[in-house]
C-alpha cells in the first residue's frame, strides 16, 4: 500500500516538524556525578524539552543565585524561560506554570522523594509541588501532580 505508506511519513513529518517547533528550551545544572539528575534530564528530553545540562561541582551557589532556598532545595536546578525548577518536578507541573504565567519564580519538589520522574517509576498524583516566591516563604502548595 505505498499510497498509504506515503500519507503514513507525510503524516510522521508533520508531527516531527512540530515537536521540534514546540521544544522548550531548558538548562539544567547538576552534579556530574548525579545519577537521578541524569534520569530527569533523559525525562525532560523523552517530553520534548530541548536540554542543555551544565556540570557543577556547587549547587550550592546555583541555588543561591537562582533564589532556591535551603528549605526548597532539591539534587538539580532547572532554568526555563524566566522560572526556576528545582527537583523532580512533574512536566504537568512545569506545562501549567507555563500556560498560566504566575507571577513567582517558579516550582519546587524539595528532597527526592520516591515515585517523582527520574526517581523510580513516575506515580501521577503522588507528589506535592510548592513555588518559589520572591519573599523565600516555604511550603506554598501549587498543587498535587
Ligand atoms: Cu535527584
Amino acid at each position: 500500500m505505498p499510497k498509504f505508506r506515503h500519507s503514513l511519513v507525510a503524516a510522521l513529518l508533520a508531527v516531527l516538524s512540530m515537536s521540534t517547533l514546540a521544544a522548550i528550551p531548558a538548562i539544567v545544572y547538576k552534579s556530574p556525578t548525579c545519577g537521578c539528575c541524569e534520569d530527569y534530564v533523559s525525562y525532560l528530553k523523552q517530553n520534548g524539552f530541548a536540554v542543555t545540562a551544565i556540570n557543577t561541582d556547587d549547587m550550592s551557589r546555583v541555588e543561591k543565585q537562582f533564589h532556591v532556598t535551603p528549605e526548597m532545595a532539591s539534587c538539580h536546578t532547572v532554568k526555563i524561560g524566566n522560572y526556576v525548577i528545582e527537583g523532580h518536578v512533574p512536566v504537568a507541573a512545569i506545562k501549567r506554570l507555563l500556560a498560566e504565567k504566575p507571577p513567582i519564580l517558579g516550582l519546587s519538589i524539595p528532597g527526592m522523594p520516591q515515585h517523582a520522574p527520574g526517581m523510580g517509576t513516575y506515580q501521577p498524583g503522588t507528589l506535592d509541588v510548592y513555588e518559589l516566591t520572591a519573599d523565600g516563604r516555604t511550603g506554598v502548595l501549587y498543587g498535587r501532580f
